[in-house]
């Protein structure tokens, strides 16, 4: 057990755990020399440790890679800026929150604006002298970036589309409430952000209960993840986080309590077996007062026996594979000073998201639009970035994010309809989701230029290869067919390749790793099919298994369940039998 006094147990050699551990402690909760840094006007990077503690407040170094061999031959330091993460707890934000982000993000980024795939929002290409009122600006609108990154809990995730409004309210009140009581109490945020440039050192204790009762002096060994999901809908992929709260309803239609679910995560390393994605499994049962501190404990737990050491091996999936399910439960209980309760019968029919308008109980509409891999932009004949505006002015309910890095235009009243669909026709806006269910079913990570760890295209190529694609699902006849395809640059799965019927995985520049068999409602990791497929040889590898799962399947078979019945891959039954089973020679079709 590593720990940091928080729960009374001895302090540890930090030079026995990885790099990160003696950052977070010499770091004085989080405040390291970002305030120097960003003073240093000689260069547009922060120290090497700072960049490791920036993402705690939500903010990531960055260097654009599509010019970083022309720079370093000019002898110039990298193209620097920062990427900005801002939490929105389940998704939600004003018409008003919308507008600020439009604006930072034409004002201080590069003109875009990022739905990620939890949720949140991103801005790109900040530079350092512009960060601190790009992050008072976004405080201002009554957002923040704390904890949008870093060894801590991230953005909690909840449904986006409020269409059974009474029983969403109340999962995205847990999911807000989770959010609250896991956010970092350090005041660093605050000093380094909010306050004029001498900063405000308002510091009175250097007892982590009493700083950081929750996390300690040297927060979570890693990441953390928490969801909040309303069956039937899996649309926020609740197997792949590492805490997470399936709502069950009794027979008068209200949440009785929730499923309790934890060690999911995607990330892996290519050629390392030891790491592996891992579906998240229930834990038990608990009521809707009980949820709330049941986070707690599970977090503690992780925090105290998470691996420190190895920072590839430090998420929660690991600690679980390590120790055992029931082991877990039990140090969970513990904490708690109760049992948590038996499992209760849920079912899931989909993990995407739902299109159009769809009409709740009270009377109010709701419109899911499809945002290609949540890069809101203008680009000739589609001027979406503007079109938004344009109804966020107007707009007199909210916007959610959803997890498939999409958005719903909610709680939109009978009256303002007609005057969004106007809008939604002039800027072409329904364009986007009436269009193929491969697109509409698809999912790219953002990858090159921003992302330092991408090892191949994702958000700018799936478009493209999704329009080569049609071609075969048209031949096929699959025009409608949704099959959930995900693409990510890298194997760390920020795109949640590994539960999607069809993953391209980067592992070198044009290159991909293929895999098959996800579930369609994210309840089945996949296998992998070939490596290395070359970007011209995808759609001749997908063509012949596209066609005959047209002609072959049974009625309402899943793309996904198709390819595991014919032998194309075999089953992924759990996480540590990801990397087992696979075939050098793909069956033939
Ligand atoms: Fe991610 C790291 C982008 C969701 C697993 N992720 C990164 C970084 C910050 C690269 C870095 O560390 O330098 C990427 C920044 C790229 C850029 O330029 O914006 C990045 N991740 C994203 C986003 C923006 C992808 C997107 O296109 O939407 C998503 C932001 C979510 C958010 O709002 O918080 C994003 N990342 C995910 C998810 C999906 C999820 O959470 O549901 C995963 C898989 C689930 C999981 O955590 O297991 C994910 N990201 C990773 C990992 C691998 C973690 C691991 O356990 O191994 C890394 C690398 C790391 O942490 O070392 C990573
Ligand atoms: Fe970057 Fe890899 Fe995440 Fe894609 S999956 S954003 S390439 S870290």
């Amino acid at each position: 057990m590593v720990s940091d006094n928080t729960s009374g147990t001895p302090e540890v050699d930090l030079s026995q755990l990885s790099k990160n551990e003696s950052i977070k402690d010499a770091s004085h909760y989080l405040r390291g020399t970002i305030l120097e840094g960003l003073a240093d006007t000689s260069t547009g990077a922060l120290a090497a440790d700072d960049t490791q503690l920036t993402k705690f407040h939500g903010i990531y170094q960055q260097d654009d890679r599509d010019v970083r061999s022309a720079r370093r031959k000019a002898k110039q330091e990298p193209a620097y800026s920062f990427m900005i993460r801002v939490r929105v707890p389940g998704g939600v934000c004003t018409p008003q929150q919308w507008l600020d982000m439009d604006r930072l993000a034409t004002t201080y980024g590069n003109d875009t604006l990022k739905l990620t795939t939890r949720q949140a929002f991103q801005l790109h290409g900040v530079i350092k002298s512009e960060l601190k009122k790009t992050i008072q600006e976004i405080n201002a609108g009554l957002m923040d970036t704390i904890a949008a990154c870093g060894d801590v809990n991230r953005n909690v995730m909840c449904n986006p589309n409020p269409y059974q409004s009474e029983v969403h309210a109340e999962a995205l009140k847990l999911a807000q409430d989770i959010s609250d009581h896991l956010t970092p109490r350090t005041r660093a945020y605050h000093e380094i952000w909010l306050t004029d440039e001498a900063g405000e050192k308002v510091q009175v204790t250097e007892d982590p209960a009493e700083v950081e009762p929750i996390y300690g002096k040297h927060y979570l060994p890693r990441k953390f993840k928490i969801v909040v999901a309303v069956p039937p809908s899996n649309d926020v992929d609740i197997y792949a986080n590492d805490l997470g709260y399936i709502a069950i309803l009794g027979d008068d239609g209200k949440i009785v309590g929730y499923n309790v679910t934890v060690g999911g995560g995607m990330g892996m390393n290519h050629g390392n077996e030891a790491t592996y994605p891992r579906l998240a499994e229930v834990l038990g049962f608990c009521t809707p007062e009980q949820a709330v501190d049941v986070a707690e404990k599970v977090v503690t737990v992780q925090r105290d026996y998470g691996d420190r050491k190895e920072r590839k091996h430090a998420r929660l999936k690991y600690t679980i594979d390590d120790h055992g399910l029931d082991w877990f439960r039990d140090q969970v209980e513990e904490r708690l000073g109760y049992k948590l309760g038996a499992e209760r019968p849920f079912t899931f029919d989909s993990n995407g998201d739902r299109y159009g308008w769809v009409e709740d109980a009270n009377g109010n509409s709701h419109l899911g639009l499809f945002i290609q891999n949540g890069r809101v932009r203008d680009v000739e004949g589609q001027p979406t970035l503007t079109g938004l505006r344009e109804i966020a002015k107007i707009h007199t309910g909210d916007f959610r994010l959803s997890a498939n890095q999409n958005l719903v235009i909610a709680n939109v009243t009978p009256e303002q309809k007609p005057k969004i669909e106007a809008l939604l026709e002039q800027y072409h806006l329904k364009d986007t989701y009436e269009t193929s269910g491969l697109r509409r079913s698809s999912m790219a990570c953002v990858a090159l230029p921003t992302c330092g760890l991408s090892l191949a295209e994702s958000e700018r190529y799936l478009p493209d290869l999704i329009t080569e694609l049609e071609e075969v699902i048209d031949e096929a006849g699959l025009r409608q067919d949704d099959i959930v395809i995900r693409m990510t640059g890298c194997p760390n799965g920020c795109a949640r390749p590994y539960i999607a019927e069809i993953a391209l995985v980067g592992r070198a520049p044009r290159k991909y790793n293929l895999y098959l068999g996800g579930g369609f409602h994210g309840q089945r990791l996949s296998k992998l099919y070939k490596v290395s497929v070359k970007s011209d040889e995808i759609v001749a590898t997908l063509r012949p298994i596209l066609l005959s799962y047209a002609q072959e399947r049974t009625e309402g078979e899943r793309f996904g369940d198709f390819v595991i019945r014919k032998g194309i891959v075999a089953e992924t039954h759990e996480g540590r039998d990801f990397h087992k089973d696979f075939k050098d020679e793909p069956a033939s079709v």
